[in-house]
């Protein structure tokens, strides 16, 4: 078996129900496509998006979970109510909430585990800071990241692995081929060395993926898609991405 290929947009905290209508040429798109095609909308539009998508090809996941299944957490939402409103994947630990919510590596780890118990697939993000790949550690800071957010029960069936470097996110700037391309030969050894299925792990880039440059990086070796933020909320700059990856 060999990785499944995946183009996942991230939308962040962006849309509402009129972006839905970005949702049908993206999902002829994905029913034409032989890759996997995931949107993770606002928690709040994943069941109006799984609903106008009906039985079709198109993937709808969530950005965030607790650890728990339920109870007192307020404002919080779990696993199992993002698999009961129709999602299937669930991004964890982008550095987005790890700087912004404190999240630890032992957190994304439990959120991982709760996403496998509800049924869903974890995207688990990794990425070094610009301070980190000046001062040499990317390397040492990706191993770190990986060894302490997988949880026990990881497969290539349930988990995904998506290197964002810190400094290119919704920046621009993205890192150089030779640089993508060292640390997914680090992240799938790692993962072979760990998993009985770690070669077979979707191993996705993300930070400042557009059409441009979309061919580019799809071509290194151990990359198997993307994970798209700024270009996936508009179906004429996400469609290009999916069909380079195709
Ligand atoms: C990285 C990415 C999506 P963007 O955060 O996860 O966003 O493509 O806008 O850099």
């Amino acid at each position: 078996m060999a990785p499944r290929k995946l183009a996942a947009g991230n939308w962040k905290m962006n849309g509402d129900l009129a972006a839905m209508d970005q949702i049908d040429a993206m999902l002829n798109s994905a029913e034409d496509a032989s890759c996997d095609v995931l949107i993770c909308p606002p928690a709040l539009l994943i069941h109006p998006m799984v609903a106008r998508i009906g039985a079709g090809d198109l993937l709808v996941g969530g950005q965030d979970c607790h650890a728990e299944a339920k109870g007192a957490h307020t404002g919080d939402i779990s696993a199992e109510q993002l698999r009961d409103a129709g999602a299937s994947h669930i991004i964890l630990g982008h550095s987005e909430r790890r700087a912004d919510h404190a999240e630890t590596d032992a957190q994304i780890r439990a959120k991982a585990a709760a996403a496998h118990r509800a049924g869903l697939v974890a995207i688990i993000c990794l990425g070094e800071t610009e301070a980190q790949r000046d001062g040499g550690q990317t390397l040492d800071v990706i191993a770190a990241q990986l060894d302490g957010s997988l949880p026990e029960g990881a497969t290539a069936a349930n988990t995904v692995i998506a290197y964002e470097p810190v400094w290119a996110i919704g920046t621009g700037r993205t890192p150089s081929t030779d640089q993508i391309a060292e640390v997914h030969a680090l992240l799938r050894a790692r993962l072979s060395d760990r998993l009985a299925t770690g070669a077979d792990v979707t191993l996705l880039y993300g930070g400042s993926v557009k059409a441009s440059n979309a061919a580019e990086i799809f071509a290194l070796p151990h990359v198997d898609g993307a994970l798209v933020g700024g270009a996936s909320l508009k179906a004429a700059d996400f469609l290009p991405i999916i069909e380079a990856l195709d």
